[in-house]
């Protein structure tokens, strides 16, 4: 029952499932998408031509995509967090999933990564528009989060798997900021949770990757 997990700590999506196989103290090989590791890349682009982490490897297969991999780890490793309750609770921890990886995480990697384009093909019509929504975004999550403390009530789940790292990382870009306490809250409840502030802590020594520069808090 060897795992594979292939990712890097500074990345958000990386960290969604780290928070998910920490907390349920699931045991896997790390295995480190960077320049010291070649190897780790090229077994990545061999199993996903996109080669886009997290990737895991279940003895042998390749599941893609971290949404699905945390469904898999529930399905197949079960720990002690219920990552997808059953019924009506699954399906808005579904649908805050993909809000957050739709509309948090991917505006924020398009507003943010822009910078990286080559100088002529960058897109400063579309930057602005991600910065936009995600604005949206947090407007429609400060008038829907509930009272948490996690995103559907008392219950940990693969929404806030989602929800820690990409509020973290947007938060840099585009200021939650004082006018919207209760979405402002529940970053700071989700940074305050040991397993996140881990995976915050690991993905520290990267903050120079961080493409606009990395602010001085957090
Ligand atoms: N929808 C994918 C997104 C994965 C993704 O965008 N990963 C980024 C890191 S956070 C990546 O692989 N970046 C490297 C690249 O695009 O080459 C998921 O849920 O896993």
């Amino acid at each position: 029952m060897s795992l594979e997990f292939f990712g890097h700590p500074f990345s958000s999506f990386t960290q969604k499932v780290l928070i998910a196989l920490w907390a349920d103290g699931t045991p896997f090989e790390y295995r480190i998408i960077d320049e010291e590791h070649p190897e780790n890349y090229a077994e990545l682009k061999r199993r996903w031509p996109f080669a886009k982490f997290p990737l895991l490897v279940d003895e042998g297969e390749s599941v893609i995509e971290s949404t699905p991999i945390i469904e898999h780890l529930h399905a197949h490793h079960r720990g002690q967090n219920d990552w997808i309750p059953q019924g009506d609770a699954g399906r808005r921890v579904r649908f805050l999933d993909r809000f957050f990886d739709t509309y948090v995480m991917e505006r924020m990697q398009k507003a943010g990564l822009d910078i990286l384009r080559p100088e002529g093909s960058r897109d400063p019509f579309g930057v602005e528009q991600a910065r936009s929504e995600l604005r949206m975004a947090y407007d429609w999550l400060e008038a829907n989060l509930n009272q948490g403390p996690w995103a559907i009530g008392e219950t940990f789940t693969l929404a806030d798997c989602a929800a820690a790292p990409s509020l973290f990382y947007a938060d840099w870009l585009e200021e939650i900021g004082p006018s919207r306490p209760r979405l402002a809250a529940y970053r700071a409840r989700l940074l305050a949770h040991p397993i996140i502030a881990r995976a915050v802590d690991e993905g520290r020594p990267y903050r120079h990757f961080f493409p606009m520069g990395a602010p001085d808090r957090d």
